[in-house]
């Protein structure tokens, strides 16, 4: 079973096999997708229209129906790499190893926030940003900058405590887990990481920044540790509801699963620590 671990204790060699496998990825072709996926989905979730992706019940299986799929891309060059997750809670800032030259690189530099360290520095010449926004070519980061502090582990014991799942209007001004967790509402987690780090990240086509993926690895954790604290709570809605994924509807842009199917992340990966 593979086992998704925390970023802070991967080994040199399991750093290294990590990023070698996202920047073959990259090359083959293969990374740039999930990049433009991720954005039509940002572009066209609304909160008075269809929305799937975001700003919705299915905020939470959609994102862990996507990292599924780029883990298994991963795979499919070194079947042994898995996911880390960032636990923003305890490695909270620009000098924490995450950022360092063997794994993701660190904070942006100039007054454009270029990101000019490690793997995925432009002038390394592995990482050209192709489904972007503007005609700059490289991953920019301001960490801290837009918003001084991640979420603590008291902001995420806060929205780890809300019930229901999600609740009507199922959007952005939902009460409800989900939306807490999302951070439209409440204590903010979700969205304040992406702000924190800032550039690519800030955007739609936020999976320019591999950090992505550590970050949504920690989300989909936290909806594993809400269900664990709360047994009695499930998927909502539960029955057909327009404009929205419920627990049978498939989702796009996959069309073949159905938030029930991907409630249990066990048959998929377990974490090496349960949140
Ligand atoms: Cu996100």
């Amino acid at each position: 079973m593979a086992v998704r671990k925390n970023q802070a204790n991967l080994t040199a060699q399991e750093k290294r096999d990590f990023v070698n496998a996202i920047l073959t990825l990259k090359q083959q072709g293969g990374y740039d997708p999930f990049v433009t996926t991720h954005n039509q989905f940002i572009m066209s979730d609304t909160d008075t229209t269809e929305r799937t992706g975001h700003r919705s019940p299915s905020f939470l299986p959609w994102h862990r129906k996507f990292l599924i799929e780029f883990e298994k891309a991963l795979q499919a060059i070194t079947p042994t790499v898995t996911l880390p997750y960032w636990d923003w809670t305890t490695d909270r800032t620009p000098d924490a190893s995450l950022w360092g030259p063997d794994l993701l690189g660190g904070d942006g530099t100039g007054t454009d926030g270029q990101v000019a360290t490690g793997p995925f520095a432009y002038g390394a010449g592995n990482w050209t940003l192709t489904v972007r926004p503007d005609s700059r070519p490289y991953l920019v980061r301001t960490l801290a900058a837009d918003t001084p502090d991640l979420p603590t582990k008291a902001d995420v014991d806060t929205a780890l405590a809300v019930t229901p799942y999600d609740a009507a209007p199922w959007n952005s001004s939902s009460a409800g887990f989900r939306n807490n967790l999302e951070g439209w509402t409440g204590v903010n987690i979700h969205n304040r990481v992406h702000v924190w780090v800032g550039g690519a990240m800030g955007t739609g086509m936020s999976p320019n920044d591999p950090v992505f993926w550590l970050h949504h690895c920690m989300i989909d954790r936290l909806w594993a540790g809400w269900q664990s604290r709360h047994p009695d709570q499930g998927y909502l809605p539960a029955t057909a509801t327009q404009n929205l994924v419920s627990l049978n509807d498939t989702m796009k842009p996959w069309n073949t699963t159905a938030p029930a199917a991907l409630l249990d992340h066990t048959p998929f990966y377990t974490y090496d620590v349960a949140y």
